[in-house]
């Protein structure tokens, strides 16, 4: 076994993106261009000699290639340990969960999350730090800069080791350490929430379906849903990880979870639903014939979490990104705790979640989670939601429209516009952003808008700043368009509108939400210039 120090050239298109550098697996695939990138992760991170590593993903084709590339170039870096998943398998928050258990000084999770896989479809490589969160901007900045001026990439040229069997083998001066990714996170899970009281509702009759669309979960909910909890065997379907998904998106929404969307709605519907994503950090709650939108299940749990042990003391805060609806600021109010509104992007709650100001966090794009790891955690919200069933013995519906009630409905619709000309989409944020400064005071119909910007944050923690993370169009009354472009997609760029408005009245809640928003649609179009600028009369998805 020797090391090898090997010569490259740097590649001009690895800027991390809202969540690590995703892009089909042909660019992957290209000679050094996933080397060049781990290469530049390990240079910009400041690994200590000696340090430990979590290596996992959620199985999508050339996931097993590359962890055996992050194994052996690891064993020529400096690093003293590898904690690797068995079949190079973890879920990214199993990963977040084992970053911190072992004290690593960090992890490469490689996942493109909800995107498609196969051989023509997504691959994605994403560095989390040590305290198991996505890496912070400081970071990836550092990284990006790395992949510019990279001449050399170091590597073993020792076989990586067969991922099969648990167990520590050596590379180099390295031990390769191959985990259960399961077990872990399944005892993590047990000591947040109530396993006897879930147990005994589920042998009471709570009747659920989970969908794991083929994709990391399929393992972490047969165990823990089934096995631990007692859900009849076949309550998680689609539990077999697949290279390619089944040919599907495994991205839990409407759209491309429609079969659980339909079987929530039949007849023989179950009490439960829910569906998460490729690498399992995304959720989606259904009751019988209702979809919680991701938005009202934070504010939900929020108001919540305290019937769960986990969390029976309260939560310190609550965060949710800019875009999410404002449902949960509502609950934290009514609870007397912080409310953080952060750009889009589960690193920006790390610091937050570090310095114990919340302990709840949410984004509208299907992300809950907590202080227990720092990523969001799809099946975490499976299992809360299940012990808050347990406990208050009331359907999904009912908590829904109770909590409404409570607190009012904040009507939610995200609308996006995927593979839109690049160039086209970012002239329309940028003629956004040059009308902003006259916005206020405008009238759209009934609409009047009291404020217009380009949304920024300062970190309250490490007074880091952030800018252009969207542009903000806020009506007197508090209704809400938000215009951004995604930073998870891989091909021409993707537009999202995000559509919010409040309703008080309890007698107004039972509108089908695009009636409900219908002005704000209207008002989106004639601001943004969508149709005149994209050439499309209709999103590609409603969420
Ligand atoms: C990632 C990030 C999330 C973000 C989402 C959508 O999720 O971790 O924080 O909300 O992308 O981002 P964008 O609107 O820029 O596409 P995931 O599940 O894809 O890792």
């Amino acid at each position: 076994m020797s090391i090898l120090t090997v010569e490259t050239r740097p590649f001009d298109n690895q800027k991390p993106g809202t969540s690590g550098l995703r892009k089909k697996v042909p660019h992957f695939q290209q000679p050094n261009y996933a080397e060049n990138f781990i290469q530049a992760i390990f240079d910009a991170a400041d690994v200590p000699e000696g340090g430990t590593l979590v290596v996992g993903g959620d199985g999508r084709f050339f996931n097993r290639e590359v962890v055996g590339t992050v194994i052996r170039m690891a064993a020529a870096n400096g690093f003293g340990r590898v904690v690797v998943g068995r079949d190079g398998l973890l879920s990214t928050p199993a990963a977040s969960n084992l970053i911190r258990q072992r004290k690593a000084a960090g992890g490469i999770i490689l996942s493109a999350s909800h995107n498609p896989g196969g051989p023509d479809g997504d691959f994605g490589i994403k560095y989390n730090v040590a305290n198991g969160g996505p890496a912070p901007e400081g970071v990836t900045e550092r990284i990006y800069a790395r992949t510019r001026d990279l001449s050399q990439y170091r590597i073993s040229d020792a076989q990586a080791p067969d991922l099969s069997q648990p167990g520590t083998t050596r590379i180099e001066a390295m031990d390769v350490e191959i985990v259960d990714p399961v077990a872990d996170y399944a005892a993590l899970m047990e000591t947040l929430f109530d396993f006897d009281a879930i147990r005994a509702a589920i042998a009471g009759g709570l009747t659920l379906r989970f969908d794991a669309m083929h994709a990391i979960t399929g393992p972490y909910a047969t165990e823990i849903l089934e096995r631990r909890l007692g859900a009849p065997a076949g309550s998680v379907v689609n539990a077999v990880p697949l290279e390619d998904f089944g040919g599907g998106h495994p991205d839990p929404n409407v759209v491309w979870a429609a079969p659980l969307v339909d079987h929530l709605r039949s007849a023989n519907a179950p009490a439960f639903g829910a569906a998460s994503d490729g690498d399992g950090d995304r959720n989606m709650i259904l009751g019988k014939g209702i979809v919680v939108t991701p938005s009202d299940s934070l504010a939900i749990l929020a108001a919540n979490a305290h019937l769960a042990k986990g969390y029976a003391g309260g939560i310190s805060g609550i965060a949710r990104s800019m875009p999410t609806s404002q449902a949960a600021d509502r609950v934290a109010a009514k609870l007397k705790i912080g409310m953080f509104e952060t750009p889009t992007g589960w690193k920006f709650f790390g610091n937050l979640l570090d310095a114990g100001k919340v302990t709840i966090c949410g984004e509208e794009s299907s992300g809950t989670g907590s202080d227990h790891v720092r990523e969001k955690d799809g099946l975490w919200a499976v299992l809360l939601w299940l012990n808050i069933l347990a406990v208050r013995g009331m359907g999904v519906a009912d908590i829904v429209h109770e909590h409404w009630k409570t607190y009012g409905r904040n009507y939610y619709q995200r609308h996006d516009y995927e593979e839109v000309d690049k160039k086209a989409a970012e002239d329309l944020m940028d003629s956004l952003r040059g009308r902003l400064a006259s916005m206020a005071g405008q009238r759209f119909g009934t609409l009047v808008v009291s404020e217009a910007d380009d949304f920024s944050y300062k970190d309250p923690v490490d007074g880091s700043v952030s800018t252009g993370q969207g542009v903000r169009i806020i009506f007197s009354g508090g209704s809400r368009i938000v215009f951004r472009l995604s930073g998870t997609g891989t091909k021409g760029a993707t537009l999202r509108v995000y559509l919010e408005r409040f309703e008080a009245n309890p007698d107004k809640h039972g509108l089908p939400v695009e009636e409900a928003l219908k002005e704000l649609i209207d008002t989106a179009d004639a601001i943004g210039e969508i149709r005149k600028r994209t050439g499309r009369s209709e999103p590609d998805v409603r969420t």
